[in-house]
Protein backbone atom coordinates (compact mmCIF):
# COMPACT_ATOMS: atom_id res chain seq x y z
CA UNK A 1 0.00 0.00 0.00
CA UNK A 2 1.68 3.36 -0.99
CA UNK A 3 1.01 6.73 0.38
CA UNK A 4 -1.04 9.21 -2.20
CA UNK A 5 0.79 11.80 -3.70
CA UNK A 6 -0.65 15.21 -2.90
CA UNK A 7 -0.93 18.26 -5.34
CA UNK A 8 0.25 21.31 -4.10
CA UNK A 9 -1.89 24.27 -3.29
CA UNK A 10 -0.14 26.49 -6.36
CA UNK A 11 -1.08 22.91 -8.51
CA UNK A 12 -4.58 23.09 -8.17
CA UNK A 13 -4.43 27.47 -8.13
CA UNK A 14 -2.94 26.73 -11.58
CA UNK A 15 -5.75 23.80 -12.88
CA UNK A 16 -8.54 25.54 -11.77
CA UNK A 17 -10.20 29.70 -12.67
CA UNK A 18 -11.79 29.51 -9.13
CA UNK A 19 -10.60 27.18 -6.04
CA UNK A 20 -13.40 25.83 -3.54
CA UNK A 21 -12.26 25.46 0.35
CA UNK A 22 -13.67 23.93 2.64
CA UNK A 23 -13.03 24.28 6.72
CA UNK A 24 -11.88 21.27 8.55
CA UNK A 25 -9.86 20.25 11.01
CA UNK A 26 -10.00 16.34 11.43
CA UNK A 27 -8.60 14.06 8.52
CA UNK A 28 -12.16 12.79 8.64
CA UNK A 29 -13.77 15.93 7.99
CA UNK A 30 -10.97 17.03 4.95
CA UNK A 31 -11.73 13.64 3.28
CA UNK A 32 -15.29 14.38 3.65
CA UNK A 33 -15.03 17.74 2.07
CA UNK A 34 -12.75 16.23 -0.57
CA UNK A 35 -14.86 13.87 -1.42
CA UNK A 36 -17.63 16.16 -2.10
CA UNK A 37 -15.49 17.88 -4.65
CA UNK A 38 -13.67 20.72 -2.75
CA UNK A 39 -10.60 21.83 -4.36
CA UNK A 40 -8.71 22.72 -1.18
CA UNK A 41 -8.95 22.35 2.20
CA UNK A 42 -8.58 25.75 5.12
CA UNK A 43 -7.18 23.77 8.54
CA UNK A 44 -9.55 26.91 10.10
CA UNK A 45 -7.77 28.09 13.56
CA UNK A 46 -11.19 28.56 14.43
CA UNK A 47 -12.09 25.15 13.61
CA UNK A 48 -8.68 23.47 15.48
CA UNK A 49 -9.42 25.65 19.05
CA UNK A 50 -13.04 24.98 18.85
CA UNK A 51 -13.33 20.97 18.15
CA UNK A 52 -10.11 21.48 21.69
CA UNK A 53 -13.62 24.03 23.30
CA UNK A 54 -10.96 26.79 23.51
CA UNK A 55 -11.86 30.12 22.13
CA UNK A 56 -8.91 31.17 18.44
CA UNK A 57 -7.41 33.33 20.30
CA UNK A 58 -3.36 31.80 20.27
CA UNK A 59 -3.90 29.80 23.04
CA UNK A 60 -3.27 26.36 21.13
CA UNK A 61 0.55 26.76 20.60
CA UNK A 62 2.24 26.25 16.62
CA UNK A 63 2.66 22.61 16.98
CA UNK A 64 -0.97 21.49 17.35
CA UNK A 65 -1.94 23.36 14.62
CA UNK A 66 0.92 22.04 12.16
CA UNK A 67 -0.27 18.69 13.69
CA UNK A 68 -4.42 19.14 12.66
CA UNK A 69 -2.90 20.09 9.40
CA UNK A 70 -0.67 17.84 9.21
CA UNK A 71 -2.97 15.22 9.87
CA UNK A 72 -5.81 16.22 7.32
CA UNK A 73 -3.15 16.53 4.46
CA UNK A 74 -1.95 12.81 4.84
CA UNK A 75 -5.39 11.99 4.53
CA UNK A 76 -6.16 13.19 1.32
CA UNK A 77 -4.24 14.84 -2.24
CA UNK A 78 -5.97 17.56 -2.70
CA UNK A 79 -3.97 20.50 -0.50
CA UNK A 80 -4.24 22.07 2.90
CA UNK A 81 -4.25 25.74 2.72
CA UNK A 82 -3.05 25.99 6.80
CA UNK A 83 -4.79 29.07 8.18
CA UNK A 84 -1.55 29.75 10.33
CA UNK A 85 -2.84 32.92 12.33
CA UNK A 86 -0.51 35.47 12.84
CA UNK A 87 2.40 32.98 12.60
CA UNK A 88 2.73 32.78 16.16
CA UNK A 89 4.89 35.17 16.69
CA UNK A 90 7.59 37.92 15.04
CA UNK A 91 10.62 37.17 12.05
CA UNK A 92 12.03 33.92 14.05
CA UNK A 93 8.74 32.57 15.19
CA UNK A 94 7.09 32.67 11.29
CA UNK A 95 10.59 31.27 10.12
CA UNK A 96 10.65 28.41 12.49
CA UNK A 97 6.77 28.09 11.19
CA UNK A 98 7.77 27.52 7.67
CA UNK A 99 10.41 25.32 8.42
CA UNK A 100 7.33 23.42 10.39
CA UNK A 101 4.53 23.31 8.23
CA UNK A 102 6.74 22.53 5.21
CA UNK A 103 7.89 19.45 6.76
CA UNK A 104 4.43 18.34 7.83
CA UNK A 105 3.66 18.38 3.69
CA UNK A 106 1.59 21.25 4.01
CA UNK A 107 2.45 23.58 0.06
CA UNK A 108 0.35 26.69 1.35
CA UNK A 109 0.01 29.01 4.48
CA UNK A 110 -2.36 31.90 5.24
CA UNK A 111 -0.94 34.66 7.73
CA UNK A 112 -2.65 37.49 8.97
CA UNK A 113 -1.62 40.85 9.97
CA UNK A 114 -2.81 41.04 13.28
CA UNK A 115 -0.59 41.49 16.61
CA UNK A 116 0.26 38.26 18.24
CA UNK A 117 -1.53 37.06 20.40
CA UNK A 118 -4.86 37.09 18.12
CA UNK A 119 -8.59 37.12 18.73
CA UNK A 120 -10.97 35.73 16.31
CA UNK A 121 -12.41 37.93 13.64
CA UNK A 122 -15.59 38.24 14.77
CA UNK A 123 -15.05 37.94 18.39
CA UNK A 124 -15.47 41.97 18.32
CA UNK A 125 -12.81 42.86 21.17
CA UNK A 126 -10.00 45.33 20.51
CA UNK A 127 -8.30 43.80 17.01
CA UNK A 128 -4.96 45.63 16.60
CA UNK A 129 -2.93 45.53 13.55
CA UNK A 130 0.57 45.00 13.22
CA UNK A 131 1.94 48.01 11.18
CA UNK A 132 2.63 46.91 7.52
CA UNK A 133 6.43 47.24 7.75
CA UNK A 134 6.85 44.95 10.40
CA UNK A 135 4.00 42.20 8.60
CA UNK A 136 6.35 43.03 5.67
CA UNK A 137 9.18 41.41 7.51
CA UNK A 138 7.37 38.70 8.54
CA UNK A 139 6.37 37.71 5.06
CA UNK A 140 9.68 38.17 3.78
CA UNK A 141 10.94 35.79 6.36
CA UNK A 142 8.90 33.36 5.29
CA UNK A 143 9.95 33.45 1.45
CA UNK A 144 13.21 33.29 2.93
CA UNK A 145 12.68 30.34 5.04
CA UNK A 146 10.59 28.07 2.55
CA UNK A 147 12.41 25.18 0.81
CA UNK A 148 10.06 24.34 -1.95
CA UNK A 149 9.55 26.89 -4.99
CA UNK A 150 6.51 25.47 -4.58
CA UNK A 151 5.36 26.90 -1.08
CA UNK A 152 2.29 29.76 -1.31
CA UNK A 153 2.14 32.10 1.48
CA UNK A 154 -0.94 34.45 0.90
CA UNK A 155 -1.22 37.39 3.42
CA UNK A 156 -4.70 38.09 5.11
CA UNK A 157 -5.19 41.24 5.95
CA UNK A 158 -7.43 42.07 9.01
CA UNK A 159 -7.80 46.20 8.11
CA UNK A 160 -11.58 45.40 7.27
CA UNK A 161 -11.91 43.39 10.37
CA UNK A 162 -9.67 46.13 12.63
CA UNK A 163 -12.50 48.80 11.48
CA UNK A 164 -9.98 50.53 8.64
CA UNK A 165 -11.24 51.36 5.10
CA UNK A 166 -11.12 49.66 1.57
CA UNK A 167 -8.07 51.89 0.54
CA UNK A 168 -6.03 50.87 3.77
CA UNK A 169 -6.80 47.37 3.13
CA UNK A 170 -5.89 47.67 -0.63
CA UNK A 171 -2.72 49.83 0.33
CA UNK A 172 -1.30 46.85 2.86
CA UNK A 173 -2.02 43.95 0.19
CA UNK A 174 0.05 46.03 -2.28
CA UNK A 175 2.96 46.17 0.19
CA UNK A 176 2.29 42.55 1.56
CA UNK A 177 2.61 41.76 -2.80
CA UNK A 178 5.71 43.44 -3.13
CA UNK A 179 7.19 41.89 -0.08
CA UNK A 180 6.73 38.99 -1.52
CA UNK A 181 3.15 37.31 -0.48
CA UNK A 182 2.21 34.81 -3.32
CA UNK A 183 -1.67 36.08 -2.79
CA UNK A 184 -3.68 37.94 -0.79
CA UNK A 185 -7.18 37.63 1.20
CA UNK A 186 -9.41 40.25 2.44
CA UNK A 187 -11.62 39.27 5.60
CA UNK A 188 -14.59 41.33 6.34
CA UNK A 189 -17.50 40.97 9.10
CA UNK A 190 -19.85 42.86 7.11
CA UNK A 191 -23.48 41.73 6.40
CA UNK A 192 -22.92 42.63 2.85
CA UNK A 193 -20.04 41.71 0.46
CA UNK A 194 -19.92 46.00 -0.88
CA UNK A 195 -16.46 46.15 0.57
CA UNK A 196 -15.14 43.35 -0.62
CA UNK A 197 -16.41 43.64 -4.02
CA UNK A 198 -15.02 47.00 -3.53
CA UNK A 199 -11.79 45.62 -2.61
CA UNK A 200 -11.63 43.13 -5.70
CA UNK A 201 -12.28 45.90 -7.95
CA UNK A 202 -9.28 48.19 -6.73
CA UNK A 203 -7.41 44.86 -7.03
CA UNK A 204 -5.41 45.49 -10.23
CA UNK A 205 -2.36 43.49 -9.35
CA UNK A 206 -1.77 39.69 -10.62
CA UNK A 207 -1.66 37.89 -7.43
CA UNK A 208 -4.91 36.08 -6.47
CA UNK A 209 -7.04 37.04 -3.84
CA UNK A 210 -9.54 34.99 -1.49
CA UNK A 211 -12.74 35.76 0.16
CA UNK A 212 -14.28 34.02 3.27
CA UNK A 213 -17.79 34.55 2.65
CA UNK A 214 -19.19 33.59 6.16
CA UNK A 215 -20.62 37.12 7.28
CA UNK A 216 -21.95 38.18 3.89
CA UNK A 217 -23.35 34.18 2.45
CA UNK A 218 -24.99 35.73 -0.30
CA UNK A 219 -21.73 36.14 -2.28
CA UNK A 220 -21.49 32.53 -3.88
CA UNK A 221 -18.96 31.28 -5.61
CA UNK A 222 -20.81 32.31 -9.25
CA UNK A 223 -20.67 36.13 -7.72
CA UNK A 224 -17.27 35.65 -6.09
CA UNK A 225 -15.44 34.68 -9.53
CA UNK A 226 -17.21 37.17 -11.27
CA UNK A 227 -15.86 40.32 -9.32
CA UNK A 228 -12.90 38.11 -9.67
CA UNK A 229 -11.60 36.28 -6.79
CA UNK A 230 -9.57 32.94 -7.24
CA UNK A 231 -11.24 31.57 -4.53
CA UNK A 232 -13.52 31.43 -2.05
CA UNK A 233 -13.20 29.71 1.72
CA UNK A 234 -16.37 28.33 3.61
CA UNK A 235 -14.41 28.27 7.18
CA UNK A 236 -17.22 26.88 9.23
CA UNK A 237 -19.52 25.81 8.18
CA UNK A 238 -18.74 21.98 8.12
CA UNK A 239 -17.87 22.85 12.22
CA UNK A 240 -21.08 24.51 12.75
CA UNK A 241 -23.43 21.25 11.05
CA UNK A 242 -21.19 19.14 12.99
CA UNK A 243 -22.22 20.47 16.25
CA UNK A 244 -25.73 20.82 14.89
CA UNK A 245 -25.76 17.17 14.16
CA UNK A 246 -24.12 16.17 17.45
CA UNK A 247 -26.55 18.14 19.49
CA UNK A 248 -29.41 16.42 17.55
CA UNK A 249 -28.32 12.88 17.86
CA UNK A 250 -26.92 12.73 21.66
CA UNK A 251 -30.88 14.45 22.33
CA UNK A 252 -32.44 11.89 20.69
CA UNK A 253 -30.34 8.86 22.28
CA UNK A 254 -31.13 10.35 25.41
CA UNK A 255 -34.60 11.17 24.69
CA UNK A 256 -35.74 7.78 22.87
CA UNK A 257 -33.12 5.57 25.54
CA UNK A 258 -32.17 4.03 22.76
CA UNK A 259 -30.53 3.97 19.00
CA UNK A 260 -33.74 2.01 16.86
CA UNK A 261 -35.04 5.22 15.74
CA UNK A 262 -31.47 7.11 14.86
CA UNK A 263 -30.31 4.25 12.90
CA UNK A 264 -31.67 5.04 9.27
CA UNK A 265 -30.35 8.62 9.65
CA UNK A 266 -26.84 8.61 10.55
CA UNK A 267 -23.66 7.28 8.78
CA UNK A 268 -23.82 3.16 9.13
CA UNK A 269 -20.39 1.49 10.83
CA UNK A 270 -19.69 0.26 6.79
CA UNK A 271 -19.53 4.15 5.76
CA UNK A 272 -16.87 4.08 9.21
CA UNK A 273 -15.10 1.37 7.66
CA UNK A 274 -14.75 2.81 4.03
CA UNK A 275 -13.60 6.20 5.28
CA UNK A 276 -11.19 4.48 6.94
CA UNK A 277 -9.62 1.72 4.22
CA UNK A 278 -10.25 -0.60 6.05
CA UNK A 279 -10.87 -3.28 3.30
CA UNK A 280 -7.09 -2.34 1.96
CA UNK A 281 -5.78 -2.26 5.14
CA UNK A 282 -6.97 -6.12 5.83
CA UNK A 283 -5.46 -7.11 2.65
CA UNK A 284 -2.10 -6.27 4.14
C1 LIG B 1 -10.74 30.55 10.52
O1 LIG B 1 -11.54 29.77 9.98
O2 LIG B 1 -10.04 30.23 11.49
C2 LIG B 1 -10.54 31.90 10.00
C3 LIG B 1 -11.67 32.53 9.33
O3 LIG B 1 -9.50 32.48 10.21
S1 LIG B 1 -12.53 33.42 10.52
O4 LIG B 1 -12.89 32.56 11.60
O5 LIG B 1 -13.65 33.94 9.79
O6 LIG B 1 -11.67 34.51 10.98
MG1 LIG C 1 -8.37 31.56 11.68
Amino acid sequence: MKAHKTESFRQVLERHDFVRLAGAHTAMGARLAQEAGFEAIWSSSLEVSAARCLPDASILDMSEYVRAAQHMQEAITRPVLADVDTGYGNTMNVTRMTHAYERAGITAVCMEDKLFPKLNSFAGGEQLLLSSVDFCNKIQSVKAAQESEDFFLIARTEALISGLNVEEALRRCAEYADAGADGVLIHSKSSSSREVEAFLDGWSREEPVFVVPTTYPDFDVDKAAAAGAAGAIFANQGLRATITALQETYDRLIKDGGSAGLSSEIASVSEIFRLQRLDDWLKL
